[in-house]
């Protein structure tokens, strides 16, 4: 076997709308908008710098069914740049950019796309020309497939591959193609699907992990999961991730693997971030803290450590503020938090405007999840006016209808308010329990208080 190297990405959904970041200041929303653009090119600075054999791509190069011209336009300038320096890219259309006929696009010399009729077959060489790996795959041709697409994926590659050379369908650059010393070559299989089942993804070409180790390949590089994992290692079944976070949810480093194939098949992976964007969802415990001026000190030395982690990139976080604090009603009161941010966003603003620096960081939401310093769980426990307002908001958190109808209860003045009542209308569950439970923390702290002061 002929020792080589390539890059796996997949996901790249490049031109993302990023939906929802209204609240952004404009500088930074255009460096959200930049950024799956953004990680394209680098992954094509990667191929070349690293000195790539060639590339693979796992479908949803693509955010939409419809390609932007531009998204399609940027990715064709990465592509003849690779094709340009004698880089092939072996790539395959998954769910969010299915190869219908509406979609053709003529690409560089070099770019090899699998069609979404049959798995297809090729060889892919060295830059030397040398054979290194025969690799399979196939498109979606709908954005939903329920197939099992693993299943058709020939045993034999090797064959399928000649048996396609022998009608003409060649893959990368034309070459000799011959075999390898020891007439081994490396098996790899693109294939974007969901392998095991995932809970909250879209269950597209199901198969398990026990079929694509039996299936005798030695690199399954998969797509559709945006979280990086590395399911299996020989043969390795590899998610390299999305190439840059989206939303709160994909959060840290997000980038592609660069694979070293020895010349016994032994694969090295190593990580590569590729993201311009970091997202967070980070937690910060108050507990300990004396007072409020500890809690903005802590916030501010988390925001600070993030930026050094986040080495250059923008950050955007999610806070969430927990413990048990006997500043409770003080935080509620003083609206430590929203004064807090103005704060830090009039500094980081500061920051970018004046100085240009990118190393941004900055908080997409944050709430508090304190409770008060007391026993919630005695309370609920005890025969008592305390205890029958715990069970009653823990009745009403479990069943919507009694939940609204207190909130309304309580809100009933607000609906004089034409625009209030749409407000209120339109706040989603969560947001609704947190209402309830903070009423309920709040009431109990008081009460609490009148009893220790009688
Ligand atoms: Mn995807």
């Amino acid at each position: 076997m002929n020792s080589f190297r390539f890059i796996h990405a997949a996901d790249l959904h490049v031109d993302s709308p990023f939906r929802g970041l209204t609240q952004l200041p404009e500088a930074l929303k255009d460096m959200v908008l930049q950024s799956t653009f953004a990680a394209w090119e680098r992954l094509v600075e990667l191929a070349i710098q690293a000195d790539i054999d060639f590339v693979v791509i796992s479908g949803d190069l693509y955010d939409g069914k419809d390609r932007s011209l531009k998204a399609q336009w940027r990715l064709q300038r990465g592509m003849e740049r690779l094709s340009a320096h004698g880089i092939p890219v072996y790539l395959i259309h998954g769910n969010h950019d299915p190869l219908h006929e509406d979609v053709r696009w003529n690409w560089p010399e070099g770019v090899v796309v699998f069609e979404a009729d049959k798995p297809r077959t090729v060889i892919a060489c060295r830059r030397d020309g040398e054979p290194a790996a025969v690799i399979s795959g196939m498109s979606y041709r709908d954005s939903a497939v329920y197939d099992n697409l693993a299943s058709m994926y020939p045993d034999v590659p090797e064959q399928a591959a000649e048996a396609e050379q022998s009608v003409g369908r060649e893959g990368g650059f034309s070459r000799s193609s011959h075999r390898s010393p020891d007439g081994r070559l490396y098996r790899i299989g693109l294939l974007h699907a969901t392998v095991d089942g995932r809970a909250g993804h879209d269950p597209y070409a199901p198969c398990s992990k026990r079929e694509l180790i039996e299936k005798g390949y030695d690199y399954w590089a998969l797509g559709h999961i945006h979280l990086r994992e590395v399911l299996n290692e020989y043969p390795f079944i590899v998610y390299p991730g999305n190439t840059q976070g989206r939303h709160v949810k994909e959060t840290g480093p997000k980038g592609a693997y660069v694979v070293d194939v020895d010349a016994h098949g032994h694969a090295s992976l190593q990580f590569r971030a590729l993201d311009s964007v970091r997202w967070r969802n980070e937690q910060l415990e108050v507990t300990d803290l004396p007072d409020l001026q500890s809690i903005m000190e802590l916030l501010d030395v988390k925001m600070n450590e993030w930026r050094q982690e986040a080495e250059e990139r923008l950050t955007l976080v999610r806070l969430t503020l927990t413990g048990r604090t006997a500043l409770y009603s003080e935080l509620q009161r003083t609206l430590l938090v929203q004064q807090w941010i103005e704060s830090w966003n009039q500094q980081e603003l500061e920051r970018l405007e004046r100085f240009g620096e990118t190393d941004i960081v900055w908080p997409v939401g944050i709430r508090s999840e304190c409770s008060p310093d007391m026993d919630v769980d005695a309370w609920r426990a005890s025969d008592s006016f305390p205890g029958d307002l715990v069970r009653l908001a823990d009745e009403s958190l479990r069943d919507a209808a009694k939940r609204d109808d207190l909130l309304e209860e309580a809100l009933g003045a607000f609906r004089q308010q034409p625009r209030l009542q749409q407000w209120l209308a339109a706040q989603p569950d969560d947001i609704r329990n947190d209402w309830l439970r903070e009423a309920m923390l709040l009431s109990l702290e008081w009460l609490q208080s009148e009893v220790k002061d009688a």
